[in-house]
């Protein structure tokens, strides 16, 4: 018997929106391999989130303003799954909901865009005094303090408005995305830099996919389950775990560098203020080898992974804990304070 599901993709978000429905397809395309009897039909949704996007993301200041009204379409069981990039969901997901997959990573890192006159350029040799286009304030924080020499403006619009931004003004001679927003859209030639974490951490979650559902609804959980990858799964969970303890939203100078190996997961935090020159930043690491293979329908940081061990992910998800606090310790609320003040006064 075929079964139907809907998943939502937000329509007509001048930012998200086309990469929305190029990663909402991609996961579509996914659940149709691994089960051709189902089908699956994209509903295309707007949200109030979406069409002020005109405003700085870092302003908006609530990310759950993009999710609320996809997350009450779930509950209304208008649709069965959405599908968001993983760092716009918050980090406490409201009761009922739940992340039932974190897909396998792209690069988390974020990349450069030159303008074309400025081919062959990187942010070390860009002339004194060139503007760069961003409204991240992690971005802006940490290229702020390591490129002295270049100037930071706020840029807006989905991706199409930016790179026409950048290509047919003379405003910026370069702007700042993730590399993997660039490479789903097939702006990958566009990228003549790629910044890794000693000029540029990333944000927590960056570059995975996270599919949401309804925290109940145990078939659908187990259909999506099978997406989760589970190194990401468990960096996430580390790096969730970190910006959670903080108590930091999308628009806070927080950045992070997570990898596994040999069973170790390790995790970089820090946090910045908004002109960098204020910073703390550590690292801890712990092993989520998992000979203990149990499983338990518990969340961590609002990710339900029953296929994940448990003990890694309690492991993944104390290490992030762990490393907030430490921070903490050393003064990183005063940071992250001043700089949210600083930031609603802008
Ligand atoms: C969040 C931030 C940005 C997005 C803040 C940050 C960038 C905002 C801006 C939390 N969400 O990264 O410090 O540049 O004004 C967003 C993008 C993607 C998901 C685009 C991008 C694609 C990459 C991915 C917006 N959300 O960061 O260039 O799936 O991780």
């Amino acid at each position: 018997m075929q079964q139907t599901n809907w998943m939502a993709v937000r329509d007509k978000c001048i930012f998200i929106f086309q990469l929305a429905r190029i990663q909402t397809d991609y996961v579509a395309e996914k659940l149709k391999t691994l089960y051709p009897d189902v089908l699956l039909e994209i509903v295309a949704m707007s949200t109030i989130g979406d069409k002020i996007l005109d405003t700085a993301l870092s302003k908006i200041g609530e990310k759950s303003l993009f999710t609320k009204e996809l997350e009450n379409a779930l509950e209304r069981n208008e649709v069965d799954l959405v599908v968001h990039s993983l760092k716009d969901l918050p980090t406490t997901l409201p009761n009922g909901f739940t992340i039932g997959a974190v897909l396998q990573r792209e690069s988390p890192h974020d990349a450069v865009v030159l303008h074309p006159k400025n081919s062959g350029l990187t942010l070390d040799t860009l002339p004194d005094g060139s503007v760069i286009g961003t409204s991240s304030l992690r971005r802006a924080a940490q290229l702020k303090k390591k490129f002295p020499h270049l100037e930071f403006k706020d840029i807006r619009g989905n991706l199409n408005t930016r790179l026409k931004k950048l290509d047919e003004k003379e405003d910026y001679a370069a702007i700042i995305l993730a590399a993997a927003g660039l490479k789903r859209m097939g702006w990958e030639a566009r990228v003549s830099q790629v910044l890794g974490p000693e000029d540029c951490m990333y944000a927590v979650g960056q570059g995975a996919l996270a599919v949401e559902v309804r925290a109940r609804d145990c078939d659908i959980l187990g259909m999506v389950s099978t997406l989760h990858h589970s190194e990401t799964v468990l960096r996430c969970i580390a790096e969730r775990a970190f910006l959670r303890r903080l108590e930091g939203g999308c628009s806070v100078p927080v950045a992070v560098n997570t990898e596994v190996k040999d069973s170790v997961l390790s995790l970089t935090g820090a946090v910045y203020s908004l002109d960098g020159a204020d910073s703390l930043k550590e690292a801890m690491e712990t092993s989520v080898d998992s000979g203990n293979k149990e499983s338990a329908d518990i969340q961590h940081v609002g990710v339900t992974a029953h296929n994940v061990p448990q003990c890694a992910q309690v492991a993944a998800e104390k290490l992030g804990v762990d490393l907030a606090d430490l921070l903490l310790s050393k003064g990183a609320m005063e940071i992250l304070t001043t700089a949210r003040k600083l930031n609603d006064a802008r």
